[in-house]
This record gives C-alpha cells, sequence and structure tokens, in this order.
C-alpha cells in the first residue's frame, strides 16, 4: 500500500474494509451540513451509509475534524456536523485554513474529491454537482467542483446539476475540460429534481460493469480527472418541471435582490426552494441521494473487481 497522508484519520469501519479489500465509497459532508436541515440532515446520512452497507460496499463520510482528514465518521461525528452552526463549508480553497486552525469543517464536492482520492477511494456519491452559475458572466460564479472534477481522479455518482446553475454552460465548462459525463438508464442528463434536463449526457452507460471499464479506461490511458456518473431521480419522487422551474426562479430574484453572493449562493438557494416547496424539494432530494448510493456500492463494487 502507498504511504499516506498523516492527516488522514480512516474510521475502524473503514480501515477494516481497506485491510479485506472491500470496495469503499465516499460521501461528503456539506451536504449534511449546509444542503439539508436537521434532523432530516443526518437520518439522511445515516440511511444513505446503510445503504452503501446493504450494497455490499461500505461508506466512508469525509470530514475536517481536530485537524485531522477524517475519513469515516462515528454517529456522534454525523450529529456534530448535523447540528453545528459553525461547521465551515470547505471546498479545494479552504482545506488548508480549517485543517491548521482545526476548525470543523464539512466538506464540498470539490474537497471531498481531493480527499477521496488522497485516501485512495475512487468512488464517491452525492446529490448534485456544482456548476456554473446563471449569470456567471457577470458574476464569475463557477464552482470549484468543476475545476475539480477536472484535475482529481474520482469518479462522483449524482443526479446532474440543478437548474439553479446554467446547466448547458456547465456541460460545455466540463467538455472543454475533459470530463466525461456518463448517464445512466437514459440519454439524457438529468437535472437533480427532474429526471430530464433538456440536455443529452455524453455517454449512455447503464451497468455498473460497463461504468467501471470506461472509467478504469480513461485512467489507464494517463487521463487524470474524475467522472460524471448522473443518475436521474427515480420517477415516482421526481418533482414537476414547471413547479420547480418557476420556484427556482423566484430563489434566484431573491438571492439577487439580497446581494448574497459567493459560497453563500448554493446554500441560499437550497433551503428557500425547499421553503417555496413545503420541504417536498427536500424529500426528492433525499430520495436522489438514496437512490445514487445504490449505483454508487455496485459501481465501487465494479472497480474493486478491476483492481483485484
Ligand atoms: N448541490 C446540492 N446540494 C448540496 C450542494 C450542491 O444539491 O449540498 C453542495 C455540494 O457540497 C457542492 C456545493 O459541492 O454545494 C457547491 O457549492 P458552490 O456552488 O459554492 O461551489
Ligand atoms: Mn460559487
Amino acid at each position: 500500500m502507498t504511504q499516506l497522508h498523516p492527516s488522514l484519520l480512516f474510521s475502524q469501519e473503514v480501515l477494516d474494509a481497506r485491510a479485506a479489500g472491500k470496495a469503499i465509497v465516499a460521501l461528503e459532508s456539506t451536504i449534511i451540513s449546509h444542503g439539508m436541515p436537521y434532523p432530516q440532515n443526518v437520518e439522511m446520512a445515516r440511511e444513505v451509509e446503510q445503504i452503501i452497507r446493504d450494497g455490499g460496499a461500505v461508506p466512508a463520510t469525509i470530514a475536517i475534524i481536530d485537524g485531522r482528514i477524517c475519513i469515516g465518521l462515528s454517529p456522534e461525528q454525523l450529529e456534530l456536523l448535523a447540528t453545528s452552526p459553525d461547521a465551515m463549508k470547505v471546498s479545494r480553497r479552504d482545506l488548508p485554513f480549517v485543517l491548521s486552525q482545526k476548525k470543523l469543517g464539512a466538506t464540498t464536492v470539490a474537497a471531498t474529491m481531493i480527499c477521496a482520492e488522497l485516501a485512495g477511494i475512487a468512488v464517491f456519491v452525492t446529490g448534485g454537482i456544482g456548476g456554473v452559475h446563471r449569470g456567471a458572466e457577470t458574476s464569475f460564479d463557477i464552482s470549484a467542483d468543476l475545476q475539480e472534477l477536472a484535475q482529481t481522479s474520482v469518479a462522483v455518482v449524482c443526479a446532474g446539476v440543478k437548474s439553479i446553475l446554467d446547466i448547458g454552460l456547465t456541460l460545455e465548462y466540463l467538455e472543454t475540460h475533459g470530463v466525461p459525463v456518463i448517464s445512466v438508464g437514459q440519454e439524457g442528463f438529468p437535472a437533480f429534481f427532474t429526471r430530464e434536463s433538456g440536455f443529452k449526457a455524453d455517454f449512455r452507460l447503464d451497468s455498473a460493469a460497463e461504468q467501471a471499464a470506461f472509467i478504469d479506461t480513461k485512467w489507464q490511458l494517463g487521463l487524470k480527472g474524475g467522472v460524471v456518473v448522473s443518475n436521474p431521480v427515480p420517477a415516482a419522487q421526481a418533482m414537476p418541471k414547471e413547479e420547480i422551474d418557476a420556484i427556482t426562479t423566484q430563489a434566484l430574484r431573491e438571492a439577487d435582490a439580497g446581494g448574497v453572493k459567493g459560497k453563500q449562493v448554493t446554500p441560499f438557494l437550497l433551503s428557500r426552494i425547499k421553503q417555496l416547496t413545503d420541504g417536498r424539494s427536500l424529500a426528492t432530494n433525499i430520495a436522489l441521494v438514496k437512490h445514487n448510493a445504490q449505483v454508487g456500492a455496485q459501481l465501487a463494487i465494479a472497480m474493486q473487481g478491476l483492481a483485484a
């Protein structure tokens, strides 16, 4: 085994999985601290972990605690992230601050990818990735998640990107940076709350074996960087497109009028959409993360099979 970074701290469950050569799936923690309200956030986190176990893999939720990069969290640590108002949203640029200052940090997609790669974990499950915001031509608001996908070799299972973002520009950005976008079970690229965004994914690969072969081929070629594995929300839990479009427009207008900027933008929009849908967006959000956990567990097992 290669030398591990000294900041990494593995939970016993993840240590055992590593020793046994079991498939491991990384999970982010910003979705817990900034993406959902308490107590649904911690319930979601526990249930998603259990779905991954039931799927035959081992979950590794990642966060920064007491100056260490924790790979796999205890129930108490999950609760801490779910309830601490001072948990920082940690992306690439924030990692050195939160680690060296020993603050409590919840990792975004970008930071979770960095930590997963350090820990030797190739598959990461989340809800939605960040992207190019609408109006980015003047605000320059492009999530650091996209740059991370360009350079860090971790496969990210998600339900696409939200329509709070400019989905077309997000896909253009990914293409420019050589990040392949796979879709599962359909040709279209999903839009998080809805199954279709109106855009196609680059490649449809329905089985975990095909997805794993694709990802392995990319990395064997020396092509560093991530792969987006986009998995649509189950039909029964999807939201009506007209409703989510109208609410998104309203939330965006409020963010603009309120001068919401920088890293606050995404959490603000998520929480407003939840309020404006009377919590129905939250139920959809939780359902799609669980669905992604099933796909991610299968993918991690297929990847592990190739490595063996
Ligand atoms: N999208 C969601 N839920 C989330 C996020 C995005 O549906 O919780 C979080 C993820 O952690 C993602 C981050 O990496 O927001 C992106 O933030 P920003 O747009 O500031 O880069
Ligand atoms: Mn941003």
